[in-house]
């Protein structure tokens, strides 16, 4: 059986329940409270240097990532559809994970940090501007298309969406965004989509 090592309020855990809940995989989850340092004793060290969840463990295997892991799922339980190997789609996917957890990272899931635990955020006065240009840069490509990377939804749609959707409690709009809410709305259709707390 999978394990999750997951914090409920963690987006980036959000990004592996949203994805293991679209590919309908079981499994099971071991609760890390951050705030606590669940993830800074000797043995989660041991797991996992980085003393960050997510964590998945699938036996002796042990990942870590969100955006490696969701690769991960989708190859072991998606088949070609959410992450694929044709090598332009692939790296197509790819660009857009990065983008995940690069742009969006800055913009609106570092407000939210800011917001509700200020003394994680490291660039907490940047945030505003970050944001814009990550939502900017989605809304762009969202304009005339349905989703982030292919034609249809891929993981890159899957580790998106948590900064997005959550980006109103770091007291960003997604008012000035069309496209991007338009596709939050399309998310929100995929059957088995769950959101953060469910
Ligand atoms: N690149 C990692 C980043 C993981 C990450 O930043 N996790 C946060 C929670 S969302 C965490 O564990 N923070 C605790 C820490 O870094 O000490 C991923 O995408 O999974």
């Amino acid at each position: 059986m999978l394990k999750l090592y997951n914090m409920p309020l963690a987006l980036n855990c959000y990004k592996v329940r949203l994805l293991l809940s679209l590919l309908k995989v079981p499994y099971e989850k071991h609760s890390v409270d951050l705030l606590t340092g669940d993830h800074q004793t000797p043995e989660y060290l041991a797991l996992n240097p980085f003393g960050q969840v997510p964590m998945l463990t699938d036996g002796a295997l042990v990942l870590r990532d969100s955006q490696a892991i969701l690769v991960w799922l989708a190859r072991k339980f998606g088949g070609e559809r959410w992450m694929p190997t044709h090598p332009d789609d692939e790296a197509l996917v790819n660009a857009w994970l990065s983008a995940a957890a690069f742009e969006l990272r800055l913009g609106p899931y570092d407000a939210r940090l800011a917001k509700h635990f200020p003394w994680l955020a490291i660039n907490a006065n940047t945030v505003v501007e970050q944001s814009a240009r990550a939502l900017g840069l989605f809304e762009q490509r969202l304009t005339g298309r349905e989703w982030i990377a292919l034609d249809h939804p891929t993981v890159a749609d899957v580790a998106a969406y948590p900064a997005i959707a959550q980006a109103g409690d770091g007291d960003i709009s997604l008012d000035p965004y069309p496209a991007v809410r338009a596709w939050a709305a399309r998310m929100q259709q995929l059957p088995g989509f769950v959101h953060l707390l469910d």
